[in-house]
């Protein structure tokens, strides 16, 4: 479980809770599943099921801000094994905060890759004081 940062815009954190081994049948058993909770409401937000068996979508997850700058969280999520099933290679899925679409993925490359394992959202820290403050510009300057 991770702490999804504000995925609803309601200026609370919200969850992100895996869910790896859900699904059941030929076709789908452990896809796995995210559920992003809103903590005020204990209600989920949005429920992504993986796309193919065996996928275990959810073994990581990271609340990643409001990327596009819409007002609405994204999160990444990885995957053990990829939708396509490459024997291993893994997948990251980066997912829009508003409607749980799919933004980008990246796919490990190799067989046994695994990427997505493990996540972890870097620093969100930026430096816009630093460079609001070095403008000189004054009246009369041209
Ligand atoms: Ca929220
Ligand atoms: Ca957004």
């Amino acid at each position: 479980m991770a702490t999804a940062r504000d995925v609803d815009g309601d200026g609370i954190p919200d969850l992100l809770a895996g869910a790896l081994n859900q699904g059941t049948g030929i076709q789908l058993i452990d896809r796995g599943a995210v559920v992003v909770f809103s903590i005020v409401a204990g209600s989920p937000l949005h429920v992504i099921g993986g796309g193919a068996a065996y996928q275990h979508l959810g073994i990581s997850l990271a609340g990643l801000g409001d990327i596009n700058k819409d007002g609405y969280g994204e999160f990444a999520a990885g995957s053990y094994f990829d939708s396509a099933l490459l024997a291993g290679a893994g997948a990251i899925q980066i997912f829009d905060g508003y409607n749980a679409s799919l933004m980008a993925q990246i796919d490990g490359s190799n067989l046994g890759d695994h990427l997505g394992a493990a996540l972890a959202a870097a620093s969100a820290t930026t430096t816009a004081t630093a460079s609001s403050s070095s403008s000189p510009a004054g009246p009369g300057s041209m």
